[in-house]
């Protein structure tokens, strides 16, 4: 009997082969193959005047005995139906009232708070009790145990910003409440300062966590006078970097302030790490992929990534202080990180 010939083609063996989980090269379309990195993720800005309404809401209706976290979370448009402020990092505000306290857990994830209203509740880190000041930076890093009290007779707001996009991308989050609600005091971030001011750092008996404001604005004072110091696309940086090995200021965040001085305006560039700014003084402008966003004290945005972004400071007399978390470090490990101007 003569065998009947089967006439193959592209489309029947596309469908073939999907059956079987499998894929052709000669599926992929250009836009799979761009020429420069894409994203998702958009340019966006987020008002003080929201997050603050939603947070003061949020400590009617919201109970720490029931949640585990009184944060509200900036939700970036370009990533729908996922929790990040960016594909890498989560940037959420934190509401907690005198008289109460945030349990303490851990994680895989890295965080940071900066704190913005209130002062004297404290962060509890692995044993160290960090006393918050206004523009304090505390770093809860991998598994540290971290537990948040307020006793300070005033409710207190501070800035979130956590690596948990990236931890929950790479599958890796590990998460676990502590036995105990509130640890056991061990140390005073003062002491362990104490240490780095004297010994050589890599001898300090604990990790150092809590980065004062007092000395933050008194290293972006001494580089504003250098004059040589300003970066022509960031102002004034300083970044936060690990005492020890003078590295990020976590594996997977880098943090920085950045002052514009009144009338500056940065050069524009562009690179493929991924920032969230947080306009802790003053006012400006960031053009940001070809779009202007006029923020104020209090607001939030996102430069992502390979997206050209020059700031601005309009004003006559005032400074304008900028947060950052970028991811850079990640970048940077993986050999990933390219810019541009
Ligand atoms: C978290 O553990 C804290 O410990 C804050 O204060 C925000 C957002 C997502 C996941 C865990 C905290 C968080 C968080």
């Amino acid at each position: 009997m003569k065998q009947e010939r089967i006439v193959d083609s592209i489309e029947q063996l596309n469908h073939d082969m999907t059956e079987k989980s499998l894929e052709g090269h000669w599926s992929l379309g250009l836009e799979d193959l761009p020429p420069y990195p894409v994203t998702s993720v958009r340019p966006h800005l987020w008002r003080w005047e929201d997050v603050h309404e939603s947070l003061i809401r949020a400590g009617e209706v919201v109970n720490l005995d029931e949640a585990e976290r009184r944060t509200v979370r900036l939700l970036n448009p370009g990533i729908p139906g996922g929790h990040g402020t960016t594909h890498t990092i989560h940037c959420s505000f934190q509401y907690v009232k005198d008289g109460e306290y945030a349990r303490a857990h851990r994680h895989t994830a890295a965080a940071l708070r900066f704190v913005l209203e209130g002062r004297d509740a404290y962060t509890m880190v692995n044993g160290q009790q960090c006393v918050m000041e206004e523009g304090d930076l505390i770093l809860t890093p991998q598994l540290t145990w971290h537990d948040h009290v307020n006793r300070s007779g005033q409710p207190i707001i501070w800035l979130d910003g956590l690596d948990i996009p990236l931890t929950q991308a790479l599958h890796q989050l590990f998460f676990e409440p502590c036995p105990k609600d509130q640890q056991t005091l061990e140390a005073t971030s003062e002491e362990v300062a104490g240490f780095y001011g004297h010994a050589r750092p890599a001898a300090a008996p604990r990790q150092y966590f809590h980065y004062k404001w007092a000395d933050t604005q008194r290293s972006l004072e001494r580089l504003r006078q250098s004059k040589t110091g300003r970066d022509p696309f960031d102002g004034y940086l300083l970044e936060f970097r690990e005492p020890v090995t003078g590295g990020p200021t976590m594996p997977t965040i880098q943090c920085a302030v950045q002052l514009l001085e009144p009338g500056h305006e940065t050069l524009p560039h562009r690179h493929t790490s991924t920032v969230i700014y947080h306009a802790y003084r003053g006012a400006g402008a960031s053009i940001i992929g070809g779009r202007e966003f006029h923020w104020r004290q209090g607001d939030s945005f996102v430069v992502p990534l390979w997206h050209q972004h020059a700031h601005a400071n309009p004003s006559a007399d005032t400074d304008a202080i900028l947060l950052s978390m970028s991811d850079a470090p990640v970048m940077k490990a993986l050999d990933l990180y390219r810019e541009e101007s």
